[in-house]
């Protein structure tokens, strides 16, 4: 909080010089991409670093909703169909964590594998 006040007060003084030295990107987390399409996700392994904090961005192509489900780290989340949904995910450990979309639990795995 503290720095964000310092960045609103030097924004002031000095301009478009301090945003240029800070990016509106800085401190955001890594994005990874998954697709629903055809009751399949898409990529069906996603990598991701140990230790490092990042975004899900599901997006379900099909014409129903799915629910993107993990056991392995306690998340449930229904996709509505043609719609995107962030999920904000912890820094894991090194491991493979398993997914599903439970609504069509014989074909909807992947895994994320962080490592
Ligand atoms: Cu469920």
């Amino acid at each position: 909080m503290t720095a964000l006040v310092k960045a609103g007060i030097g924004a002031l003084v000095l301009g478009a010089a301090l945003v240029a030295a800070f990016p509106s990107g800085a401190q955001e987390v890594p994005e990874v991409a998954l697709q629903i399409e055809q009751n399949r996700f898409q990529p069906e392994e996603i990598r991701v670093k140990a230790g490092q904090a990042f975004v899900l961005v599901i997006t379900n192509k099909d014409k129903g909703p799915e629910e993107f489900e993990s056991k392995d780290l306690r998340i449930e989340k229904v996709i509505p169909a043609g719609k995107t949904v962030r999920l904000r995910m912890p820094a894991l450990k090194a491991g493979s964590y398993a997914f599903v979309g439970e609504y069509h639990e014989k074909t909807a795995k992947g895994r994320i594998i962080v490592e």
